[in-house]
């Protein structure tokens, strides 16, 4: 179990840049099923498409995998011989409370966690990519060039599944799914302190793009089938066919 989000609880005079450091981790499951609609939904389809899309002798690889939530999915429902599961992050407090957590669950031979950074780690050949929210916290610069080493990594008939928070062009319509996406965490037991705090902490960090700037992105790097299998609000989830 992990314990309830309160990091932005209290007034702060001044808030610090948002980073994955021990307090996030401490909070991290509770943090993300509370602020991101369709978490739980994300997850579980990442286990299904895995099961669906992995390969034997390709690699699966969970890219900002946090605490492991994709990896564990991945891991439920695929054959240990279905490919390699790798488990990436560049925050050593995530990676470490991870590998604890996979230890406890018995999947630390299955799993082979990284501490590093995706954008400057090279893939192996892989059936199954995930990006479950995390391009977003990327540097825009480095986006692309991700994406395309990624892809050419990919084996036909390969997939990536890439999940993100993302803005709408049409300055009205953001504004709308924006304020959808708070009442979502007022009703998950924020308030209006915690929202206005956590927003200032994420703005520098979390950039968001549109659907669009995403599809043109997946087709440029050479994925040939783009499907949007999932969004609610301004939160989406694609699966990305090489
Ligand atoms: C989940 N996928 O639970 N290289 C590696 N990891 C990075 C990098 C980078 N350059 N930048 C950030 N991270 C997870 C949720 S959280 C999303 C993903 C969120 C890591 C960062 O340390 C964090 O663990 C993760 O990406 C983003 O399905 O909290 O908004």
């Amino acid at each position: 179990m992990s314990a309830k989000d309160d990091l932005y609880a209290r007034e702060q005079d001044r808030v610090a840049r948002f980073s994955f450091d021990e307090r996030v981790v401490g909070v991290f499951p509770d943090m993300i099923k509370r602020s991101v609609p369709g978490y739980t939904t994300t997850i579980d389809m990442i286990g299904v498409l895995a099961a669906r899309y992995a390969r034997p002798g390709t690699h699966l690889y969970d890219l900002g995998c946090s605490l492991g939530a994709a990896t564990v999915a991945m891991a439920a429902l695929t054959p240990a011989d279905s490919g390699t599961l790798v488990g990436v992050d560049n925050s050593p407090a995530m990676i470490e409370r991870c590998g604890e957590l996979l230890r406890e669950q018995g999947l630390a031979d299955r799993v082979a966690l990284r501490l590093g950074d995706v954008a400057a780690m090279d893939f192996a050949a892989t059936s199954v990519a995930v990006l479950n929210f995390t391009l977003q916290v990327i540097p825009l610069a480095q986006r692309d060039a991700l994406i395309k080493r990624l892809a050419q990594a990919t084996v036909e008939g390969g997939i990536l599944v890439l999940s993100e928070k993302i803005r709408f062009e049409d300055p009205d319509q953001d504004a709308l799914q924006r304020d959808w996406h708070h009442a979502f965490k007022r009703n998950n037991g924020y308030s209006d302190l915690e929202i206005s705090q956590k927003r200032n902490a994420i703005e520098d960090v979390l950039i968001p793009e549109t659907l669009a700037e995403h599809e043109r992105r997946l087709r440029d790097a050479g994925y040939r089938d783009v499907q949007l299998w999932f969004r609610c609000f301004n939160f989406v989830s694609l699966v990305a066919v090489r």
